[in-house]
């Protein structure tokens, strides 16, 4: 049986760090300050940022909620990005995916001052990221390589294999974990749904990353004997015996996969936990940035 890679244990020690970087960068005058932009009324979405508003509130991060009606204008949107960017309280920010279909994301995420980009996707910090520059990182796959650095599954020399190639996860995890860094140094195989005999490329993995967004598609048959596994799908799926309605399904098969991996993320439990407290920490660099570097 695989050892069970606990996100939410490694998430809260990463918010104990967070909560001594805020005592210090307080004793030197700044008061670190998170804003989030909600457009419309998503119950996920809600849910994701009244989580992010509770992980600030825990660490002695300042929060800020915006919340506009789900029919605001792009204009009006952009218009609080300007004001988001000239705010000197908010040291970074966050507009909550996904948007309404008559805002473009693009134009929203261009419009953020990149060292605001708390979510690590504006163009800027994409090219920082992929020339090895200091840039703010996008929280999941930033998430993902501190996952398997602090689990004792350091991805140099290792064979990564990821599943999907999306601009928020795969796409940037690969990059970072192709690095010449610490916590890096990995060979990296990115796959997607139109790479043919995709089981031929999973099945040699040291350390294999669902990524997909297909609930449930990674079986015990495409994954080699010993590897690490790190699934960061989560699918809502209706479940009439939640209360909720719904459950979160991972994209591994994660009864059969734990028969045969060394080790694997549980889902809920693994990688979104790790998104949250990555979001606290680049949080933190964009308040130290702000202040110069001194703390
Ligand atoms: C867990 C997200 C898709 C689209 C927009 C903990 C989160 C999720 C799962 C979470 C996500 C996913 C977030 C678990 C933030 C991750 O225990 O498994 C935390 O809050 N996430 C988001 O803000 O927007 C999304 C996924």
């Amino acid at each position: 049986m695989a050892k069970i890679i606990d996100g939410n244990l490694i998430a809260a020690m990463i918010r104990e760090e967070v909560k001594a970087e805020v005592a210090a960068l307080k004793r030197h005058g700044v008061t670190p300050g998170l804003a989030v932009v909600i457009v419309g009324e998503d119950p996920a979405s809600q849910l994701y940022v009244r989580n992010k508003h509770r992980d600030c509130t825990e660490v002695g991060i300042e929060s800020f909620g915006f919340e506009l009606p789900a029919d605001a204008s792009e204009e009006r949107v952009l218009g609080l990005i300007a004001d988001l960017n000239r705010d000197a309280r908010v040291h970074g920010f966050l507009v909550q995916s996904p948007l309404p279909d008559h805002v473009d994301e693009r134009k929203v995420v261009n419009a953020i001052d990149p060292d605001k980009d708390v979510d690590g996707f504006h163009p800027v910090n994409v090219g920082r990221m992929l020339i090895g520059e200091r840039a703010l990182l996008p929280c999941t796959p930033h998430g993902v390589q501190q996952l398997l650095v602090r689990s004792g599954y350091d991805p140099a020399g290792k064979h990564v294999v990821i599943v999907g190639r999306s601009n928020i996860v795969g796409k940037p995890l690969a990059a970072m974990l192709m690095q010449k860094a610490s916590g890096a140094n990995a060979t990296v195989t990115v796959c997607h749904s139109r790479t043919p005999d995709l089981a031929a490329h999973t099945i040699r993995a040291d350390i294999l990353i669902a990524a997909m967004g297909q609930p449930e598609f990674m079986k015990a048959d495409m994954v080699k004997a010993g590897a690490v596994v790190i699934d960061v799908g989560i699918t809502r799926v209706p479940d009439a015996s939640k209360k909720s309605g719904y459950r979160f399904v991972g994209d591994v098969d994660f009864e059969a996969v734990s028969e045969k991996a060394a080790a694997i993320t549980p889902v809920p439990g693994g990688v979104g936990p790790m998104t949250r407290a990555m979001l606290l920490k680049n949080t933190i660099e964009a308040a130290r940035r702000f202040s110069g570097s001194r703390v």
